[in-house]
């Protein structure tokens, strides 16, 4: 009886001639389609052979390296749970994620070896290590095995992934991704957008999240495609890849700061028949200043890590700035009041409430939180505040959740204001997020100070330096007498971000 493995399956029937390229690293490494398959089975061995066995979980804290995507599909591919976590994540933090997963393995930089392997210990997971240049214990168990694997049977709800995000209240939430939820979203993604054979993506989104490891790679797998593999991004770089490329996937910080670089021009980029946005509003301004400078409209999606992506402009069609576009096809998309969850009217600002099979099977022994988001009949409440127009497009016009995007990361204001508030000399603290036009929203702190305190901005950046990943850390601290509070006694956000709306209107 032959394996299925359901998501790399998928990929499997959709591969090339194994000579074809699969990735072109920046540090002139090629990988094709038959290295893949030949490398992640060794991988996928030397999992086996640490001990991890079906549905564990392998927690992944590395730089992108071709290798680290190999790890992925090693996964998959032996049945355990990918779970990748962000390079800017401190001990603190991964010391809660481990806690709360209980991985069996930690594949970390071997620079970061040393912490990281007794936070791992203390669950009981065994430490691997994978470096910037590919290299590390895992790398060194792997080329000693043979290539061949015979994939761990996993079928369409067993679990790929879990990817954690955080939560408005408490601590983050592991949410939890089947493989045929990244199945179906690739499928459905590589049509819409007709990905093929031949396109070629550049990649320089990060891929511990959904953007980079899903929508752009699952992408590229499922169509056979190839990417230009960067291990980060940057816009001189990017543009002089353009005329080699067909397609590029990106967070808006992408595009307000390639509209920075001279060499941004129709001409370079006219071989490119894609621009992709998502993970954070595209202003229409930055939509405009792209369709002139380069001719092409940028094709703004909808998604979350709880659901993949839900929504997108059309492929063929008006791209409609400031808009998500259409759901999906197999998504259902609706728009409910909030508190009654009543389905309203077209037109009508409400709460984006989402399902199909590309929704996610609940938090990680969170069951309590997951039935919360769910309504009786399996629609997701998104916590997106949304409308639908009379053509149709989905309008995204606020969020009811405390939430601030920043550079396409999600940052919960509970997690940092509890930081600050547990601070000496600090009587209380809101964290907001104030238009930034570069990273979409800025971090920002308003704090009162206890009387008699002199706390300074320095003092809280260097107290919570070693704690919260620094793409959290406030772009700006501000302090005050009192905080704003409405009759109910809470606090507006909305005066705050009012008062301090044009702080970053200068800053670059
Ligand atoms: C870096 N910094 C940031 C951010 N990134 N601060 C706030 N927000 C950020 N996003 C910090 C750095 O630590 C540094 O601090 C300072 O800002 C300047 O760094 P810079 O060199 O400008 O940053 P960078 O390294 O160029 O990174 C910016 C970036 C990056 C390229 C926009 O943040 C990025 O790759 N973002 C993509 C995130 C993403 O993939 N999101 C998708 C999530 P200092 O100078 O003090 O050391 S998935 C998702 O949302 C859903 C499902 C969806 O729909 O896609
Ligand atoms: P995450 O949980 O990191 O996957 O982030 C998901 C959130 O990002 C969504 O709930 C939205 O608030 C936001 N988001 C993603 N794509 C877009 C978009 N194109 N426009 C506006 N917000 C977006």
């Amino acid at each position: 009886m032959t394996m299925t493995n359901h998501l790399f399956d998928a990929f499997r029937a959709s591969m090339p001639a194994p000579g074809q390229m699969l990735m072109e690293t920046d540090n002139g490494r090629s990988i094709s389609y038959g290295d893949m398959l030949a490398r992640s089975g060794q991988f996928a061995r030397a999992l086996v052979e640490t001990g991890v066995q079906p549905g564990d979980r392998v927690a992944v804290q590395v730089e992108k390296t071709p290798e680290a995507l190999l790890l992925y599909l090693a996964c998959l591919r032996a049945g355990a749970v990918f779970l990748p976590l962000n390079t800017a994540y401190t001990l603190p933090e991964l010391d809660y994620f481990f806690r709360d997963a209980e991985p069996r393995l930690v594949v970390c930089d071997p620079e970061k070896a040393g912490d990281i392997q007794s936070l791992a210990a203390s669950v009981g997971a065994a430490t691997l290590t994978l470096g910037r240049d590919g290299r590390g214990t895992l790398a060194d168990r792997a080329k000693v095995q043979p290539e061949d694997f015979a994939n761990v049977a996993r079928g369409p709800d067993d679990l790929a992934a879990i990817l954690y995000t955080s939560g408005t209240t408490g601590r983050s939430k592991g949410a939890m991704l089947s493989h045929e939820n990244l199945a179906s979203n690739a499928r459905v993604l590589t049509e819409h957008w007709r990905f093929g054979a031949d396109d070629v993506l550049i990649h320089s989104l990060p891929i511990f999240h959904t953007h980079g490891l899903f929508v752009a790679t699952n992408v590229i797998l499922m169509a056979g495609a190839k990417m230009l593999f960067e291990q980060k991004f940057d816009p001189a770089r990017v543009i002089s890849l353009l005329p080699r490329a067909t397609a590029l996937m990106g967070v808006p910080t992408f595009y307000v700061r390639l509209l920075q670089q001279e060499g941004l021009t129709k001409a370079v980029a006219s071989h490119m028949r894609l621009f992709i946005s998502g993970s954070a509003p595209l202003l229409a301004e930055t939509h405009n200043a792209w369709r002139e400078r380069t001719g092409h409209a940028i094709l703004e999606r909808y998604g979350m890590t709880e659901t993949n992506m839900n929504t997108s402009n059309p492929y063929d069609g008006e791209r409609r700035a400031g808009t998500v576009g259409f759901p999906l096809p197999g998504v259902s998309l609706r728009i409910a009041d909030p508190e009654t969850a009543k389905p309203l009217a077209q037109g009508e600002i409400g709460m984006i409430e989402v399902k199909g099979p590309n929704v996610f099977a609940g938090y990680w022994r969170m069951s309590e939180k997951t039935k919360a988001e769910f309504r009786g009949d399996g629609f997701f409440i998104t916590g997106d505040l949304g409308l639908i127009d009379a053509d149709g497009y989905v309008h995204i016009v606020g969020r009811g959740k405390d939430l601030i995007i920043s550079g396409g990361y999600n940052v919960y204001p509970k997690e940092i204001e509890s930081e600050i508030d547990a601070l000496e000399g600090v009587g209380e603290s809101a964290v907001i997020g104030v238009a930034h036009p570069d990273f979409g929203e800025g971090v920002t702190a308003v704090v009162v100070r206890r009387p008699g305190s002199a706390i300074s901005a320095a003092d809280i950046a260097g107290a919570i330096a070693g704690r919260l990943a620094k793409y959290k850390h406030p772009k700006q601290v501000i302090f005050v007498d009192e905080l704003p509070r409405n009759t109910m006694g809470k606090v507006q956000k909305n005066v705050l971000r009012e008062t301090y709306k044009d702080i970053y209107a200068k800053a670059g």
